[in-house]
């Protein structure tokens, strides 16, 4: 396989090498990092050590110092730069991307257009950090808010999205004047050394400090140390729950904060007046994009009965038509689950369908031969099931599809939103009055509600996250930035005499 691109972007294409991202590091343990696609070991990384992790902290400590003082239209021009570059490495990024974590290279295009995205978005942004003002209740006084920077923003991210959900938090953060320390996942190392090392171009190019953006590699104990660390004042985690949980509670009991965005299982119904063709698309892309390792991913579809049978048929043949095989190949539709052990989690779901009384319409199973060796492609599959199966309920990262039956609107919103999650969920139907009811405070408990669009593909304009167990954080787009700042509420005073508020007479 051509993997010229891993040597435009400074990782060695042959004779897999040891990357760190910072130039101080001589490196821990080595992690290595296989591709899902072919099995290959596509180079390593050194996990960072506790010294070195201590260097990083103080090396962001420092940076914050230089960075808050740079005004915030001029931090917008810094990433307005990253933004430039990455345009120029989006093929090579998209394919990293796409070999080092299995998505379809369109995919992997995809995320890295986020970023440039994110980018475009933090530039604006940049010029609008806005507080309000208020009226005081005291004479010759004025009462106004101004937003500061928190400091140092630790980002732990997911392997399904290496790069995006990165750019996402750090790209708002900087122009909010804050410095980043990313732990990317394990399973995906390389992308985060990427992004990195394209980063330090920005930096030195422009005499800023290597502390701004930072990368720190490594499993858990990483994230152990960050979540722990009072000089971390804000946490931003994807994960699964109950990685969040963890979080969660770690970083609250040294009263820090958090941005948390963890499972989804989401659904979309789909009423009578649907319009079939968009179901399919909408349905299908849902499900099987990413192999369903999206958190946005479609697991459910909650059908009325009338068209329960025209829906079941029409999408078992578009299965059929899935092209499985190598994501860098474009002729492809799905590729590979991110290892072994996500295949298992796959099987292990099948078998508790079975088990808990669900029938499969279209079958799933692991392929091998030519092509399948790294023992990590699947079949996306389709089962019938009923929503309170305890396998429904819960989010297997894999391209397993439910189909549930409703009778009325009622039902369907109350099955939708009969899960521990509340991530994504839409509503297939050209009825009015059910689109309104979907998105009226009756309708979807989730983050994200959408109409005649499926539930994964969010655009970064929108705040992205979700409710209950997904975390409730809200990060990229609209008013997320207020998430890496601190308020601050400012009274000034320009009397000759110190009225007090609410009234009291404190005379001497
Ligand atoms: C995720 O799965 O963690 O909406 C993020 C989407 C993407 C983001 C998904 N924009 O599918």
């Amino acid at each position: 396989m051509n993997t010229d691109f891993l040597q435009q972007l400074g990782l060695a294409p042959h004779n897999p090498g040891t990357f760190t991202g910072m130039e101080s590091f001589s490196g821990g343990e080595k992690l290595e990092s296989y591709s899902p696609v072919n099995g290959a070991l596509i180079g390593s990384v050194t996990q960072t050590t506790r010294e070195e992790y201590e260097q990083v902290i103080r090396a962001s400590e420092a940076a914050f110092k230089v960075w808050r003082e740079v005004p915030a239209p001029k931090r917008g021009e810094i990433v307005r730069q990253y933004g430039d570059l990455l345009r120029e490495y989006k093929d090579p990024l998209g394919r990293l991307v796409s070999y080092e974590m299995g998505k379809s290279l369109q995919e992997g295009w995809g995320e890295v257009q986020e970023m440039i995205d994110i980018c475009d978005f933090a530039v604006g942004q940049s010029r609008q950090l806005y507080g309000l003002s208020m009226h005081s209740e005291r004479p010759h006084h004025r009462m106004y808010e101004q937003w500061h920077p928190l400091g140092i923003v630790g980002i732990i991210s997911a392997f399904n999205f290496p790069v995006a959900v990165w750019s996402w938090n750090s790209m708002i953060a900087l122009v909010c004047g804050d410095v980043c320390v990313w732990k990317p996942s394990e399973k995906a190392p390389l992308c985060g050394v990427a992004c990195q090392l394209l980063f330090q171009r920005i930096l030195k190019a422009n005499n800023l400090p290597e502390g701004i953006i930072t990368l720190v590699n490594g499993d858990y104990r990483i994230g152990e140390w960050m979540t722990n660390d009072t000089r971390v004042p804000l946490i931003s985690a994807t994960g699964s729950t109950r990685m969040g949980k963890i979080v969660g509670q770690t970083v609250a009991g040294r009263m820090g904060r958090t941005l948390l965005e963890l499972g989804g299982n989401n659904a979309i119904i789909i009423t009578p007046s649907a319009d079939i063709n968009i179901v399919l698309t909408g349905a299908l892309f849902g499900a099987v994009g990413t192999a369903g390792q999206r958190c946005t991913s479609t697991r459910r579809l909650i059908i009325h009965e009338s068209i329960y049978e025209e829906v079941k048929e029409k999408l078992a043949r578009a299965y059929g038509q899935l092209r499985i095989g190598n994501p860098l190949d474009q002729h492809n539709h799905v590729g590979p689950l991110i290892d072994t052990g996500a295949v298992k989690a796959y099987l292990h779901a099948i078998s508790e369908i079975g088990r808990e009384g669900g029938s499969m319409l279209v079958e799933g199973g692991v392929l091998d031969g030519p092509g399948f060796e790294s023992g990590c492609y699947v079949k996306p599959c389709v089962a019938e099931a009923r929503p309170e199966m305890a396998i429904v309920q819960h989010e297997t990262f894999a391209p397993i599809l439910y189909l549930l039956k409703y009778k009325d609107l009622d039902e369907a919103i109350a099955i939708q939103n009969g899960v521990p999650q509340g991530l994504s969920s839409a509503i297939m139907t050209n009825d009015m009055r059910e689109a309104e009811k979907f998105l009226s405070v009756a309708g979807s408990d989730c983050g994200i509600a959408n109409v005649n669009i499926g539930t994964s593909g969010a655009e970064i304009g929108g705040a992205f996250g979700g409710e209950k167990e997904t975390g409730g954080g809200r990060e990229s787009g609209s008013d997320s930035w207020k998430a890496y700042m601190r308020r601050q509420t400012n009274t000034i005073n320009y009397s000759k005499t110190v009225p007090l508020a609410q009234g009291i007479q404190f005379d001497l």
